[in-house]
């Protein structure tokens, strides 16, 4: 069993419920939640024009190995009624694996720890309430340190 934290975003249609139904399928496909942050309204990144996010992070626990459970999440974001769009533009629902134990892969379909998650706080002030002292496993930053680096960006709690 691995301990991993995902990253969920939405922000498009019904941003509440795209959540709530990721959280039911992850736990039908064998990724067992543990604990779930606060959901947070958040300024949206990288493309600026686009809908507020919603954003929270759990924590779950699988046996399935990295390229399984990105499979798992590909299929769920699908089921989930989520289109084929532009990068980074708006998504029904995203489900972003952050860390894998204190595992690293690096291919082309798939990077773990997320190649982004110490510059967004998006993701790390959801995952700083579950686990301020997790370390990043290439850098050694605990969460705690790489939010304080982005407290700049504007989210807000539900
Ligand atoms: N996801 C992106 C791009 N920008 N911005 C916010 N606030 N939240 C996201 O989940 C997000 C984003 C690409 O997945
Ligand atoms: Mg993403
Ligand atoms: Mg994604």
């Amino acid at each position: 069993m691995k301990l991993v934290y995902l990253s969920l975003g939405s922000n498009v249609g019904d941003r509440e419920s795209h959540l709530a139904r990721a959280r039911e399928r992850l736990n039908e496909a064998g990724i067992r939640l543990l604990r779930s942050s606060a959901v947070y309204e958040t300024e949206p990144r990288d493309v600026l024009d686009q809908p507020w996010f919603l954003n929270q992070v759990v924590e779950a626990e699988t046996s399935l190995f990295p390229k399984q459970l990105l499979a798992q999440t590909q299929k769920i974001e699908r089921a989930l009624g989520r289109i084929p769009s532009t990068p980074k533009g708006p998504r029904a629902i995203d489900i972003d694996i952050l860390l894998y134990g204190a595992v690293i892969v690096s291919n082309p379909g798939l990077e773990i720890p997320h190649a982004r998650m110490a510059d967004r706080r998006f993701v790390l002030e959801p995952l700083a309430e579950l686990a301020p002292d997790l370390r990043h496993p290439r850098t050694g930053a605990t969460v705690a340190e790489m939010l304080a680096q982005v407290r700049n960006q504007p989210v807000r709690k539900l």
